[in-house]
């Protein structure tokens, strides 16, 4: 059995909306072990670097904006297939579509912004696990 990790980040949103916990639980409670956990106040360089693929789409500049307007919560979630696991849970990008029983299909919903504010962030390969894990937990 091979042990993957991912790295989920809690976005502004669902920090000021006290969702951490309930985010965590969620995770904890699939079966996934907490290995790493940290409240962040992001700087833009961090987040360039983040969202390297991302540069000149956009909703880029507002996700870097909306990235920077309070604290996120950074974790590292271990288990065999979590990377796949934990973004099946968090749901499809826009929260308004969003599968009920997912993260984003039961805490979000289209504020009407220039971004979509979706509470949760989940690396989608092992390869930008890897790398995501190295940006966030130096
Ligand atoms: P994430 O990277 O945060 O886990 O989400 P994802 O894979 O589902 O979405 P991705 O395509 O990687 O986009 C990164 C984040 O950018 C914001 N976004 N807004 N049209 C829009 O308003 C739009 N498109 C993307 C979302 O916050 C998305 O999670
Ligand atoms: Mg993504």
């Amino acid at each position: 059995m091979t042990t993957e990790r991912t790295l989920v980040l809690i976005k502004p949103d669902g920090v000021a909306r006290n969702l951490t916990g309930a985010i965590l639980a969620r995770i904890e409670a699939k079966g996934y072990s907490l290995v790493e956990l940290k409240k962040v106040d992001a700087t833009r360089e961090l987040l360039e670097q983040h969202y390297e693929e991302h540069v000149g789409k956009p909703f880029y500049e507002p996700l870097v904006e909306f990235m920077l307007s309070g604290p996120v919560v950074a974790a590292i979630f271990e288990g065999h297939r979590v990377i796949e696991g934990f973004r099946s849970l968090a749901g499809t990008t826009d929260p308004t579509t969003a599968a009920p029983g997912t993260i984003r299909g039961d805490f979000g919903r289209d504020w009407g912004l220039k971004v979509q504010q979706n509470l949760v962030h989940g690396s989608d390969s092992t390869d930008s696990a890897e790398r995501e894990i190295k940006i966030w937990f130096q």
